[in-house]
């Protein structure tokens, strides 16, 4: 069994030391052929699993959070064997992971810089499928600057390169204290700001391309119980 404060020792050689507590980029962790059957699996889902949101596309699977818990549903087969893949590295705490947010971005869309906030701590996990892209990290607002301009590009601190089959595990430090997002760009530039370039194989200068990119959001939500929600109990 997973240990159930710890990731497994297996993960050891996969942070990256050059960003704050605590990320690991795991390159290849599925291979082409499960990216293939993945890819499949999503684009398989009926036209009213999607909601389109301005710059992506989602499917949510496992149930719909909210900030009580969430009333659990069976996630599929072909999800369920990766949740349990990750959560047997320990990502979880000791706990398997129950949910799954399907991210479709196409060349030119992105995420804006956000939290995952206090439902999905103490960890974040996300395969990604079909195209690498850059992940950037920024700095909080800092309140007690109140009369200087914090715009975003003074807040940025550093990228990550998601690389397709990757897996990326964001804890701690990293996931409490930074907001993170994608740009909505049609190439990405690497610079010595990508805190993970050796790992994912990148190079200063190189100019990386954005095709259609999936992410697999794999994290742990508290379940809420059926009867307690009827009862309206806390
Ligand atoms: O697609 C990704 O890698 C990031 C997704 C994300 O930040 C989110 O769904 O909150």
């Amino acid at each position: 069994m997973a240990n159930p404060h710890k990731t497994s020792a297996e993960l050891e050689e996969y942070v990256v030391k050059d960003a704050p507590p605590t990320v690991y980029y795991v390159p290849a962790f599925i291979t082409e052929a499960e990216e293939a059957h993945l890819l499949q699996q999503v684009y398989r889902a009926p036209k009213p699993k999607w909601t389109q949101l301005s710059g992506r596309r989602l499917q949510n699977w496992g149930g719909l959070p909210n900030p009580k818990g969430m009333l659990a549903e069976k996630l599929p087969d072909w999800l369920l064997t990766y949740t349990e893949k990750v959560s047997a590295l320990g990502a979880f705490a000791g706990k398997t992971a129950n949910h799954v947010l399907v991210n479709e971005y196409r060349p030119e869309e992105g995420i804006m810089p956000h939290e995952d906030g206090p439902l999905y701590h103490p960890t974040v996990t996300t395969i990604s499928l079909g195209s690498p892209t850059l992940l950037d990290f920024y700095r909080p607002v800092d309140q007690t600057q109140t009369g200087v301009l914090q715009t975003e590009e003074s807040r940025y601190m550093l990228s990550l390169l998601l690389q397709r089959q990757s897996l990326l595990i964001v804890q701690g430090e990293m996931y409490e204290h930074y907001l993170h997002g994608i740009r909505g760009v049609a190439m990405d530039t690497l610079t010595e700001h990508v805190a993970n370039l050796s790992l994912a194989g990148g190079h200063v200068g190189e100019v990386v391309p954005r095709t259609t990119r999936v992410s697999l959001t794999i994290r742990h939500v508290p379940k809420i119980c059926h009867t307690n929600l009827l009862l309206g109990r806390k």
